[in-house]
């Protein structure tokens, strides 16, 4: 029989069995609160009712409210069905599989019993799209576990296991995989008759030693790390934990509420929100077949034992897939596995691992000697030296020894995918895939087309880089591809400002204001001065409009290589990574300018920021226009994820249409006039500011 078309309702052995069935994840849509409470209300007034179990169908319990309804008008609120759960005169047991998530676990705090499966995953993520949950959660939670662990949980929006929420007490118990229908329609019997029902609104324990807790305050802000404090959202959380310390339970639901209204709409929440779905949107490939279901790659190869094939190495280890890896010399491989060991070894010590895990995951990781070796792995990746010869040759073995069908696949940042796919007699089946350093730790894995990678081929490599718990996006072969191309213009424009007079702590100070962990020129110092120093002499010889970096240059001729050589854009004292201004450099960037005769000036925060950015989007617009990326979206993803934009900004497009398309164009235009041919207005970008479009809506032109 059924309530609404997302809820189903049936009495199985006096129990009243409330099914949540709404795919693809069970959020919260239109007519699933309204289902919940009219089965409860109909189990109820039915005499042969004696409790309910809460349960969902398909793969999980409840991903919590539907994101795509945010802001606009609800007919029903989750606070509003859990209080119908709370309120049933008969116990309700939420029974727990997959996600249990937001709106989902405030359903399920609001039931009188929890049950899990061992596989279930909980958790309060609302934070991360920049709100607090709004059902009840925050008081219903404080009251359970107390203010410390329920402030841990909600302001940081991190997950749990079945097992650790059954340690804090949030889940009673763990049953079996298999039946949970079955085994929480046994407990629901087993509890039937139990009065008074075990209301979570009605625990006072913990709320009541709080209150005489001393330094309970001063804990729970401190509790809430830099990052935290700097965003609205896990603020309200610590300002909902405090009222449910210091209010009683219904005041505290409308402090939450108010919070709760306060942030959905606010800038914060959009950004994150929009992001949220970027990167799911970023997964869709035009065009991809709907009937193809890439196969996943069970085993995998890594061709060059240095730092990145290590780092890739290290994915696949990470989440159970055997790996093979090869280098050109015996030492070259013995140095690599060394480093793998290393990282592992950092990872114990820092508790994030244990020693058995470590072991689990180096025994998958198995070092190789010879092409013949590596012939049955569904996916290989070349991660050798950027030098077309070397990258030719392996390409060349690997056509010879690669079973069928394996995904051949080159980590190259630099370099044509077309030429590697021209060594094979199976181009349709070569890509690129683009990790950032350190590649075990970033999150963005660019898919790269060559001009005959077959679509299946790159939903392959996608779905790859997603299982690797990576976020892929797809560029197309072009030099830098998407990410780094889009990127260059705000390295140069940096570099640039300096001879015009402004200082790289200046410059990096108001990036990290905008809300970077790090800026432009600290990072630099960390990946090294000298890693583009030859890249730029080459393009100079190649092409005599190249705009040189004088700058950069001299820094790198004077030896100031970055924190390797303990001085770069800063000087570093040893052993540490603080950068610390350094009156040398402000030397050298006058010096040059002196040598240039450019005139010295200084820039407004302002200007800074929108000289870097703008740059970068016009050259993302440029990307889009040659059809080298799918969509203005999957730019921001590429810099949330490669880069560390602000993710409380939405992305690099997103940020651009607040200040709107029409005004970014405008500027480009007067820094054509004024600087010349590197700030060419991007032919998209005049006609989506033309139109007053949206930079984040626009699409491949080619
Ligand atoms: N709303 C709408 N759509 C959702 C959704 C949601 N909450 N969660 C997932 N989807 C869609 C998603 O867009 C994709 O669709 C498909 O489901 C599969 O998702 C009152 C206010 C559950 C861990 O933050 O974290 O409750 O792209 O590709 O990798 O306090 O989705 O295929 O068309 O991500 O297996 C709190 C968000 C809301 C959970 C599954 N809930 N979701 O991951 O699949 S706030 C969340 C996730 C709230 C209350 C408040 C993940 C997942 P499409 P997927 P997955």
């Amino acid at each position: 029989m059924s309530e609404t078309q997302s809820v189903r309702y049936e009495v199985v052995d006096k129990i009243g069995v409330i099914t949540i069935d709404n795919p693809p994840v069970n959020a919260l849509g239109p007519g699933v609160r309204e289902g919940i409470i009219e089965a409860l209300e109909r189990g109820n007034g039915d005499a042969g009712v004696e409790a309910f179990v809460l349960i969902g169908s398909g793969r999980n319990f409840i991903a919590g409210a539907d994101v795509r309804q945010f802001g606009k008008t609800r007919p029903v609120g989750t606070r509003v069905s859990a209080a119908a759960i709370d309120d049933s005169a008969k116990p309700v047991v939420a029974a727990i599989h997959g996600y249990a998530l937001g709106g989902g676990l405030e359903h399920a705090l609001a039931c009188h019993y929890r049950i899990a499966t061992p596989g279930a995953r909980l958790g309060l993520p609302e934070v991360t799209l920049g709100i607090i949950p709004g059902g009840g959660g925050t008081q219903r939670l404080t009251r359970l576990v107390g203010p410390r662990v329920a402030l841990d949980l909600i302001a940081s929006g991190r997950q749990m296991s079945a097992d650790e929420a059954r340690r804090l007490g949030i889940v009673d118990e763990i049953v079996p995989d298999g039946d949970l229908r079955g085994a929480a329609v046994r407990y629901a019997k087993g509890v039937a008759a139990r009065r008074p029902l075990p209301r979570v609104r009605d625990r006072t324990d913990h709320v009541l030693e709080a209150r005489g807790d001393a330094d309970l305050a001063e804990a729970l802000a401190a509790s809430l790390g830099a990052k935290a404090r700097k965003l609205q959202a896990p603020r309200a959380a610590l300002e909902a934990v405090r009222a449910a310390v210091s209010s009683d339970f219904d005041e505290g639901v409308q402090i939450e509420q108010q919070l709760f209204e306060k942030l959905e709409n606010a800038d914060e929440a959009k950004a994150l929100r929009y992001a949220f779905f970027a990167e799911r949107e970023a997964g869709k490939i035009p065009g991809a077949p709907e009937s193809f279901k890439p196969p996943p790659v069970k085993s995998a190869a890594v061709i060059g034992a240095g730092t990145m094939g290590g780092g890739i190495a290290i994915c696949f280890a990470d989440v159970g897939i055997p790996v093979k890896v090869l280098d050109a010399t015996a030492e070259g491989l013995e140095r690599g596995m060394q480093r793998i060991r290393e990282t592992y070894a950092v990872r114990v010590k820092r508790k994030s691992l244990t020693q058995a895990q470590m072991d689990e995951r180096l025994a998958l990781i198995h070092p190789v000697d010879s092409y013949d070796a590596i012939g049955d792995c569904d996916a290989v990746i070349e991660a050798v030296f950027e030098r077309i010869d070397l990258k030719k040759d392996v390409f060349n073995r690997l056509e010879a020894v690669m079973k069928p069908g394996a995904l051949l696949l080159t980590n190259s940042s630099a370099i044509d995918i077309n030429v590697m796919a021209g060594e094979t007699s199976r181009p349709q089946d070569v890509a690129g895939a683009h990790f950032f350093a350190p590649a075990n730790v970033m999150k963005l894995c660019e898919i790269v087309r060559g001009d005959q990678s077959s679509i299946e081929t790159i939903v392959r490599a996608v779905k790859m880089g997603r299982d690797l718990g990576k976020i892929s996006v797809v560029a197309g072969t072009c030099d830098g591809f998407a990410a780094n191309r889009s990127r260059a213009p705000l390295v140069t424009e940096a570099m640039l400002m300096l001879e015009e007079g402004a200082l790289p702590e200046q410059i990096d100070k108001v990036m990290v204001d905008f809300g970077y962990p790090m800026g432009p020129f600290a990072v630099s110092d960390l990946s090294g001065l000298d890693v583009s120093y030859d890249t730029r002499k080459r393009r100079a010889a190649a092409d005599p409009n190249f705009r040189k970096l004088h700058v950069p240059d001299r820094m790198v001729e004077l030896g100031r290589k970055g924190q390797k050589t303990r001085a770069g854009w800063y000087r570093y004292e040893e052993g540490d990574r603080t950068p610390h201004p350094d009156e040398a450099v402000k030397r050298i960037i006058a010096e040059v300018a002196r040598e240039l005769g450019t005139p010295q000036r200084s820039f407004t925060d302002e200007e800074i920021l929108k000289r870097l950015l703008f740059a970068s989007v016009n050259e993302a617009c440029k990307i889009l226009e040659d059809g080298k990326a799918y969509r203005g979206s999957d730019i921001d993803v590429m810099w949330l994820h490669g880069f560390g934009f602000p993710r409380h900004r939405g992305g690099l497009m997103f940020w651009a249409d607040g200040v709107g398309a029409r005004e970014v164009h405008r500027q480009v235009a007067e820094w054509h006039e004024r600087y010349g041919r590197r700030w060419t207005p991007s032919r998209l970008l005049a006609e989506i500011a033309g139109r007053d479009g949206q930079l984040r809506d626009a699409r491949a032109q080619a």
